[in-house]
């Protein structure tokens, strides 16, 4: 019996012994990879027994806490949830580990960029939620990641565009991406059984026609923290593009059919619990006066996501179309400042000015209504795409929009005499032009709502050299914003820079002057769009300088306002030549001594 057994019983004990010294071998690698990964971590006293001397799972049950071992006893996965733990992410050393598919860190305290996904290519689920992961997420992040089924990435401070490769992973089914600060449009996605979340975001532009289906809330702007739900289901079937305040119904192509926004019942009851809940304050009355409740049951649609907040365009029932306006960025007002200041532009009253209409203020939720501007922002004609056949801005619109915008920021000047900046945001996207093309001043007069921070960061003003070098603004800071705008309608540039947050833009913004100043002598300064007409071009060239002297560097030197406005009120539509030579304080033309005949270009030809 014995001798029979005997080799039998030899081979189980070699196999064993293989199996032991595998174990043991493949054991000790493994908790000393993960003993490494837990080195890169701070504030890891969640993991003491993380030691090498056990292995971190035993079978299939875990030795360690939130290690998740597989049926083969190696780690399969980490779940280090709710654990204060902060520092580095080692996607190195996790690579090291090869049966592991997926890893948690739900709840913790990292910060900095998304982890290396990548580097774990078999990966399929990653959920990084609750933490304070901030920064943009590479467009190839997640590419040729075949096994991912789950990404939650939500509640962190993400910016930039949603990662296109995200829409690649076949089989992906869970997609959490709310609260975070993602702007952009939403690519779309294709595929079948996703489930995704973009919710308050800084996402705009139409639904993509892969996630139509989803839950509309699942589009929604802000959550149950603040009161205020639109609910939003949009069925457009384009892809144009809202910046700020853009043209909407230009025509059938361009429109964006309207959403349902509706405000679950729990929400409304909030409204009405707390004291002036629900009451918006009209301003004018010249309009009827509808109340919240209407405004949140208005069909409606999201204009985009501007450097204040979110807008909408609501259009009531039986009532005209408004745009609200939400505001984060006010918080620091008190509630009769706010009153005060509001009641003073809704008081405003200018053929050039966006009229306020009415307004609301509650501890967490501000907003601002306006009337809605038929054809959009002058950024997004000088701008945005076009149709093939359709024209851009002519010379004649170009000139009467710039007449308006001075003629509406001299009123300001007049109304705000006691504000440095009466205006403080002018720029292309806040020149809205009705349905006559008259240009509407937008976004005016909100520098003493807005919180100081967020406007240095984000308000045009604070771009101006006089900001970036001496940290200061004056009267004249608003006529360099003129500057750039009358340089940008005539050149049909974009200034880029405006995009940037905070200082510095200024130097930039130099360098694109600069680009326009060299332009000038090469005589391509001007937007081949602007068809002039016969005899435009001295006027087009006058208005270069106007704006050239706007633009001054030297705030002595630059103009004020009133030489600024009398000078664009003297243009002319097409005149003869008068010789400027000088720019002055007093509305003369200097440094940038240039005359007629410096240049030879031709806008017509
Ligand atoms: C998040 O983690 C902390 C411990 O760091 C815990 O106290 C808290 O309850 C967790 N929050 C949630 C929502 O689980
Ligand atoms: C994120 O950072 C903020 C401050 O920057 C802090 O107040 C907050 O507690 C952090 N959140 C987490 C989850 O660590
Ligand atoms: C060029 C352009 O978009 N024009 C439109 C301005 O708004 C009016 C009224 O909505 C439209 O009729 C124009 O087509």
């Amino acid at each position: 019996m014995g001798s029979r057994n005997g080799p039998f019983s030899h081979t189980l004990l070699v196999i064993h012994v293989l199996l032991v010294v595998t174990t043991v071998f493949s054991d000790s690698t493994e908790s000393e990879k993960l003993v490494t990964f837990k080195r890169s971590l701070l504030k890891a006293e969640a993991l003491s027994n993380w030691i090498t001397s056990a292995a971190p799972c035993n079978g299939d049950k875990e030795n360690w806490r939130g290690v998740i071992c597989g049926k083969d006893g190696s780690v399969f996965g980490l779940r280090l949830e709710n654990m204060a733990l902060s520092g580095t992410i080692d996607m190195d050393m996790l690579a090291e580990l090869p049966g592991i598919r997926t890893l948690s860190f739900i709840n913790n305290s990292f910060e900095g960029p998304m982890p290396d996904v990548q580097k774990i290519r078999l990966l399929r689920s990653i959920f990084l939620s609750n933490n304070n992961f901030s920064g943009v997420i590479r467009d190839d992040a997640f590419a040729g990641m075949s096994s991912m089924r789950k990404v939650e990435l939500q509640n962190n401070k993400f910016t930039g565009r949603i990662p296109r490769s995200l829409s690649e992973m076949k089989i992906l089914v869970d997609l959490q991406m709310q609260d975070n600060e993602f702007e952009g449009e939403i690519p779309d996605f294709e595929q079948k059984n996703l489930k995704v979340n973009f919710a308050n975001n800084r996402l705009y532009g139409p639904i993509p026609p892969g996630l139509r289906n989803q839950d509309p809330s699942s589009f929604a702007v802000v959550f149950v923290i603040s009161p205020l739900i639109f609910r939003a289901r949009t069925t457009a079937k384009n892809g144009y593009k809202y910046q700020q305040t853009t043209k909407l119904d230009k025509n059938n192509d361009y429109k964006t059919n309207t959403k349902d926004i509706e405000m679950p019942s729990y929400e409304e009851e909030s409204y009405k619990r707390t004291p002036n809940g629900g009451k918006l304050q009209f301003v004018r009355n010249d309009i009827t006066e509808f109340k919240l409740h209407d405004l949140l049951r208005a069909s409606a649609e999201v204009l985009g996501g501007g450097s204040f907040g979110s807008s909408y365009k609501a259009t009531l029932a039986n009532g005209p179309a408004v745009v609200v306006k939400r505001f984060r960025e006010m918080s620091n007002v008190k509630k009769e400042e706010f009153y005060s200041h509001a009641n003073r532009l809704g008081s405003f009253s200018h053929p050039n000015l966006l009229p306020l209409v009415a307004f609301y203020h509650k501890k967490d939720e501000k907003l601002l209504i306006t009337d809605f501007a038929q054809n959009g922002s002058l950024a997004s004609h000088l701008h945005g795409k076009r149709k093939p056949n359709e024209p851009g801005l002519d010379w004649r619109t170009r000139l009467s929009i710039i007449k308006g915008v001075a003629q509406g920021l001299d009123y300001l000047y007049k109304e705000l005499p006691h504000l440095v900046l009466p205006h403080g945001h002018l720029k292309s996207s806040n020149v809205l032009l009705n349905d006559a093309f008259i240009p509407l001043l937008a976004d005016y007069g909100l520098i003493p709502l807005v919180n100081k921070r967020h406007a240095q960061k984000f308000m045009v003003a604070y771009k101006s050299p006089e900001f970036t070098y001496h940290d200061s603004t004056t009267t004249k800071t608003d006529v360099w914003c003129l500057g750039i705008l009358i340089l940008e309608i005539l050149t049909g540039k974009f200034p880029a820079n405006y995009l940037k947050q905070g200082k510095g833009g200024s130097s930039d913004l130099e360098t694109w002057v600069n680009s326009v100043v060299r332009e000038e002598w090469t005589g391509e300064v001007f937007d081949k769009e602007m068809k002039g007409t016969k005899n435009s071009e001295g006027e087009m060239l006058k208005l270069l300088k106007i704006g050239m002297c706007c633009c001054e560097w030297n705030i002595e030197r630059r103009w004020d306002l009133k030489a600024a406005v009398e000078k664009i009120g003297e243009l002319k539509e097409r005149g003869s030549d008068e010789d400027y030579s000088s720019c002055t304080s007093d509305g003369a033309y200097s440094s940038r001594a240039m005359t007629d005949e410096d240049f030879s270009f031709s806008v017509t030809g």
